[in-house]
């Protein structure tokens, strides 16, 4: 920090009260209490009091963590916990058979090959960015949530219905999926994936230096199978996607339109792109057998020079980031990131570029130069964009009209206003922001560091979050919200949008294969019965909970034996969850009411061994526990 944003830190801490220093030091004493007052005003409107409920959802990426998070907004509580690309010892994510086949079953068989050698049945880590809702007609349908994983080149889905992870694909031939879109019209549709890491196209180990022979992939993944649709083979490399409001184009970024394979390289050209998909024509193409087959997946040539109507490559200063659409539908804003501008695309002329030789540039109707580092631009629906400057640490405010009219030459200023946010802001989000029900409430900065806004917890600091009263032409930063790693991404829905069930249906397809095991061992799930079923050395036993009781208080195996526990929670209670964690055999898994999850491991260690309720369901839930014997061999 230089000298000056130290200052301005100070005076910020002081604004909020943090340090009595701060407000000596600031000269202004006056102004500053005024500025207290009103920023505590308007915290107030963020603050929930015991009982009140949030009017919107969070749906927040955790990066590096691989979870899907859910926080209240406005007030920041911390709600839930997804798991989603990453092993949960809470809920038995990644071990539990249910979670296993949903963690394994999209990935493709050379990874599964490979994994197998490690000894292991699916990645145990992911990097989670860009959490977003299915769409129809343009705004949230309160369906899906689908996620990207840029660590091991995933996209997964959660159900809304039961906030629990269902479907997670592996992408074949693109590497690292980034930038996710789901379609926004007339529905989703497709989920829109982008590839950030060029490879060779066969890549079997025997090309390096020779990036002719490298390429990007795009993916339309179809939303309801989850199945790779097609692919668009580009040029350079693609990072951050949006769509439009008319279901015709999608668009992305490139940072790399060099092919660069280093850091100089990569930042050589002053001009980089975004590549625009023409989704009909591409449509076309597959249908009529345009396409090669690369790993099962119909690929279109997208590539620049290829003259076919599928992709154009519209020229962008330099590396730009962010990809947004407007809630109006008319206007896609690109990031500059290393230039000081964004970019701004209209859709109603795109169409030109593709019906005739028209510049690419053409489309682009405004360019305002905002400050250093522009990374990611929200909307409030009235006609402003809110742009994160990272290397400015600001949020700025802008006119997306008035950019338009200075592009054109007119003498206005486009910027209304800009305000410090602590420090290095990502992502930033509107309430309902990137939907046509854009509702201009809130914003919030995701910020990269916290720095000295917290206690200090060590080397390794949490980001910091903070929310923006952008209700006035001035911003108000009104609350910070320390995270841990890292979040990149939000999205706020409106709470009404989002109707989650209390308690899961028996026959909910997540049971299926529990069901049809215990059918085919005529067992009973509903009546409570519980059953040990010996097929060889493969034992199943079949048992219940209900608080404060497992119908069984002991079980006996033999070492060796591969043993599948299959427990039905029979409470219909909402909350009344429970667990089953096995001692000193690392097992341990969530059974909520009415579900049926099962857990498989070989009974290696004999004597003893206690299984407990892990999750606190009853005044007697430590009594909620029960013997397996494990017999010597
Ligand atoms: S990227 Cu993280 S700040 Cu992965 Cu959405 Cu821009
Ligand atoms: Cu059942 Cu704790």
């Amino acid at each position: 920090m230089s000298e000056s944003d130290h200052k301005t830190g100070l005076t910020r801490r002081g604004l909020f009260g943090a340090t009595a220093a701060g407000a000596i030091a600031t000269a202004t004493a006056g102004s500053w209490l005024a500025s207290v007052k009103e920023a505590r005003a308007a915290a107030g409107k963020l603050e929930k009091a015991p009982g009140e409920l949030d009017e919107y959802y969070g749906f927040w990426s955790s990066g590096q963590t691989g979870e899907l998070r859910i926080l209240g907004f406005p007030s920041m509580r911390e709600l839930m916990r997804v798991p989603v690309f990453n092993r949960c010892s809470a809920t038995g994510w990644g071990q539990t058979n249910e979670s296993l086949k949903i963690l394994t079953e999209g990935l493709t068989e050379e990874t599964k090959e490979f994994l197998a050698k490690k000894g292991m049945k699916t990645y145990d880590n992911g990097d989670l960015h860009h959490p977003h809702m299915s769409f129809t007609d343009g705004t949230y349908d309160g369906r899906y949530l689908f996620m990207n994983d840029k660590a091991n080149t995933r996209v997964a889905r959660v159900r809304c219905d039961v906030m629990k992870c269902d479907k997670i694909l592996e992408i074949p031939n693109a590497h690292a999926i980034h930038g996710l879109r789901p379609q926004k019209f007339p529905r989703t549709g497709y989920v829109f994936a982008n590839g950030e890491d060029e490879t060779p196209i066969v890549n079997d180990g025997k090309i390096l230096d020779d990036p002719s022979q490298y390429v990007n992939f795009f993916s339309a993944i179809d939303g309801d199978e989850m199945k790779v649709a097609w692919q668009v083979m580009v040029s350079g490399n693609l990072d951050n996607t949006d769509c439009d409001y008319q279901g015709k184009y999608a668009f992305s970024t490139s940072y790399n339109s060099e092919m660069g394979m280093n850091l100089a390289e990569m930042t050589a050209n002053e001009m980089d792109h975004v590549v625009i998909f023409n989704i009909k024509e591409i449509e076309k193409g597959v249908a009529n057998g345009d396409v090669q087959m690369l790993n099962g997946i119909p690929v279109i040539d997208g590539r620049k020079g290829q003259n076919k109507n599928y992709t154009r490559y519209v020229p962008i200063p330099n590396s730009p980031h962010g990809c947004n659409t407007a809630p109006d539908g008319n206007y896609v804003v690109i990031n500059g990131k290393l230039s000081p501008t964004c970019s701004v695309i209209d859709v109603r002329k795109v169409d030109a570029l593709f019906e005739s030789d028209a510049d690419p540039r053409s489309c682009i109707v405004a360019e305002p130069e905002l400050g250093l580092g522009p990374l990611h631009t929200a909307f409030d629906g009235k006609g402003m964009a809110y742009t994160t400057l990272f290397l400015d640490s600001q949020m700025v405010k802008w006119n997306i009209e008035k950019a338009i009219k200075a592009y054109a030459g007119e003498d206005v200023d486009p910027i209304v206003s800009k305000v410090d946010v602590h420090y290095q802001p990502g992502h930033n989000h509107t309430t309902m922001g990137e939907t046509k029900e854009a509702d201009g409430n809130w914003l919030i900065s995701l910020n990269k560091f916290s720095k000295d806004r917290f206690i200090n917890v060590g080397p390794l600091k949490p980001e910091n979050e903070q929310i923006i009263d952008i209700s006035t032409d001035d911003m108000k930063v009104v609350h910070d919200g320390p995270t841990f790693a890292e979040p990149h991404d939000v999205i706020l829905v409106r709470s009404d949008i989002v109707n989650p069930v209390n308690v899961w249906d028996r026959n909910d397809p997540m049971w299926e294969d529990a069901r049809k095991q215990a059918e085919a061992d005529g067992v009973i799930l509903e009546d409570g019965s519980d059953e040990i079923i010996r097929d060889g050395n493969k034992v199943r036993v079949y048992m219940w909970s209900q608080a404060p009781t497992f119908s069984l208080e002991k079980f006996t195996v033999k070492q060796g034996d591969e043993v599948t526990v299959y427990i039905t929670n029979l409470d219909d209670v909402d909350d009344v969850t429970h667990g089953f964690t096995l001692n000193n055999y690392g097992i341990a898994m969530e059974v909520a009411p009415q579900a049926t999850a099962s857990v498989t491991f070989t009974a290696d260690r004999p004597g003893v061994h206690w299984f407990y309720c892990q999750w606190f369901c009853h005044a007697l839930h430590m009594e909620m526990r029960g013997r397996m014997l494990v017999e010597p061999a």
